[in-house]
C-alpha cells in the first residue's frame, strides 16, 4: 500500500499520541471524518496516552463513539507502546513533555529525548511499512530527529515535524496585508526549526504566478511578519489563555493530507530529514520549502539565497546543531 489515499475498502491504521490531550481533541474528529484519508477511507483509530492520562483516553474515546463517524472501524485506547504502534501506516506524534517551570529547552529536549526513543523503537518494531510519522510534540524538530534515529529499518524521509502551522499563520497575516484570499498565494516557506529562530519567507511569494514581494513593504516584511509568525504561538497564549490547539490540528491534517495525496505543484513547509540541501547538514530535520505528488516529497530545488535568506537559515542551522548534539548523547 504505497498511496494512503487510494479508495480502499482496507482501513488505514492511524496513532494518535497524546490522545487525551488539547490537540488530540481537535485532530481525532477531523481524521475520523475523513478530512486526512478521503470520505472513502475507513480508519482504524488507535489512542496512545501515558498510565496517568489513559483513562481521560477512555473518556475521548467514549466521545468519538458517541459521534457515530461511519468512517471508524475500531478504537483502541492504550498505553503501551507496542499495541500503539502496530501495523500502524500513520501516526501523529503529538504527545510531549511540556517544558516545566525554570526548565531550559535543553532540559525540555533531554525528557523528550527519552520519549521519542521509546517511540522510535517501537514504530521500528511495529509500524506497517508504509508508515508515516508526524511529529507534533515539542521541540518537534528535534523530536523527530530521534525518533528517525531510533528506527534505523524506517526510511528517513518518513518521519517529519509539524511546521505547516508557522506556514499557515504566515499565509493568514499575507493574505491579510495583500488583501487576497490564502488559497491564492503561492511560495511561501518557513525555513528552519518550529522555534523563535524560524525564518519565515517571502522572497519566492507569488499569486497567481506572479511575483509579489516587490509589493510588500520591507519594513513590515522584517520588523512585523518575521517577529509575529515566529512568537505566533506566545501570542494565542496571552489572548486565549492556552496554547494552539484547534489551528495545530488544522495543520497537522492539512501536512498528512497533503504528504498521502499530494500538494498539486503548490508548496508547503515540511520539516524533514535533509539530504544536504541548501546547506543544512544531512540528518536534520529543517523546513523546507516542499511538494508532494503520489506520496513522496521533494524539496524544492535550485532556488537562488541572497544574504539575508542565508544568514537566517544559518541560525538555524546552527540552533538545531546544538539540539542534535544534545539528542546525539541518548544513544551513546
Ligand atoms: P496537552 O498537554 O494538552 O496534551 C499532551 C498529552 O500528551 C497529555 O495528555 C500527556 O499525557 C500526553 N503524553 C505525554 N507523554 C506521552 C507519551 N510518552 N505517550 C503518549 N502520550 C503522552 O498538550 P497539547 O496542547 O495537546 O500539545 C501537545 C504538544 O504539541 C506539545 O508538545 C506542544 O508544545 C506541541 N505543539 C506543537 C506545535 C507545532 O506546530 N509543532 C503547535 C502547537 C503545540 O504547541
Amino acid at each position: 500500500m504505497d498511496n494512503l489515499a487510494a479508495v480502499s475498502t482496507e482501513p488505514v491504521k492511524v496513532t494518535v499520541t497524546g490522545a487525551a490531550g488539547n490537540i488530540a481533541y481537535s485532530l481525532l474528529w477531523r481524521i475520523a471524518s475523513g478530512d486526512v484519508f478521503g470520505a472513502e477511507r475507513h480508519v482504524d483509530l488507535t489512542l496512545l496516552e501515558t498510565p496517568e492520562h489513559v483513562h481521560a483516553a477512555q473518556g475521548v474515546a467514549m466521545e468519538l463513539a458517541d459521534s457515530a463517524l461511519h468512517l471508524v472501524r475500531n478504537i483502541t485506547v492504550t498505553d503501551d507502546q507496542k499495541t500503539g504502534f502496530d501495523g500502524v501506516n500513520a501516526a501523529f506524534l503529538v504527545g510531549a513533555k511540556p517544558r516545566g517551570k525554570g526548565e531550559s529547552r535543553a532540559d525540555m529536549l533531554e525528557a523528550n529525548g527519552r520519549i521519542f526513543v521509546a517511540q522510535g523503537r517501537s514504530i521500528n518494531e511495529s509500524a506497517a511499512q508504509d508508515v508515516r510519522v508526524l511529529v507534533v510534540g515539542n521541540p518537534a524538530n528535534t523530536n523527530a530527529y530521534i525518533a528517525s534515529k531510533a528506527a534505523p529499518d524506517v526510511p528517513a524521509e518518513r518521519f517529519n515535524a509539524l511546521m505547516r502551522l508557522d506556514h499557515n499563520r504566515g499565509l493568514s497575516m499575507l493574505s491579510d496585508y495583500l488583501g487576497v484570499p490564502a488559497s491564492k498565494i503561492d511560495s511561501l516557506v518557513v525555513w528552519g526549526n518550529h522555534s523563535d529562530t524560524q525564518f519565515p519567507d517571502i522572497e519566492f511569494l507569488r499569486v497567481g504566478g506572479k511575483s509579489v514581494t516587490e509589493q510588500i513593504d520591507r519594513g513590515w516584511y522584517e520588523n512585523e511578519f518575521i517577529p509575529r509568525v515566529a512568537l505566533r504561538g506566545a501570542e494565542i497564549i496571552k489572548v486565549r489563555g492556552h496554547s494552539s490547539a484547534a489551528s495545530a490540528a488544522s495543520a497537522a491534517v492539512d501536512h498528512m493530507r497533503d504528504w498521502v495525496s499530494g500538494t498539486g505543484g503548490r508548496w508547503v513547509t515540511v520539516a524533514q530529514p535533509s539530504t544536504g540541501e541548501y546547506g543544512v547538514d544531512e540528518g536534520l530535520v529543517f523546513g523546507f520549502p516542499t511538494t508532494a505528488i503520489n506520496g513522496r516529497q521533494t524539496v524544492v530545488p535550485g532556488l537562488d539565497i541572497n544574504d539575508f535568506q542565508r544568514e537566517r537559515i544559518d541560525a538555524n542551522i546552527t540552533a538545531l546543531r546544538a539540539e542534535a548534539a544534545i539528542a546525539d548523547e541518548l544513544f551513546t
